[in-house]
């Protein structure tokens, strides 16, 4: 492949549109964050707070779970292919917020 075909390949996929979520005392915070379908997202989640149970972020409708390090941004990177609303919630189903797609 040569170097002219690799740029436009690049340039024709659409840039992801980065989300920053945090866990503080609050719980999820924004709670609720619109995204668009079939736009890539590139969420970052970092935990700020060791006093509340999200030590990690279970995200069923897209088959994700990841481990919440304090105070470590950890990424995860999707596009939501339908509208609608994806809910997310920590380890064991306490705490948690909304995805909404459109
Ligand atoms: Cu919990």
């Amino acid at each position: 492949m040569n170097a002219i075909l690799i740029a436009v390949l690049l340039a024709a996929a659409p840039a992801a549109r980065t989300i920053e979520l945090a866990v503080t005392t609050k719980g999820f915070e924004p709670e609720k964050v619109e995204l668009k379908k079939g736009e890539p997202v590139h969420l970052v989640v970092t935990r700020k707070t060791d006093s509340t149970c999200a030590t990690e972020i279970v995200i069923k409708d897209l088959g994700i779970k990841k481990e919440l390090p304090l105070n470590k941004a950890v990424a995860i990177d999707f596009t939501p292919q339908k509208s609608g609303e994806i809910s997310y919630v920590c380890g064991m189903d306490m705490i948690g917020g909304r995805l909404l797609v459109q």
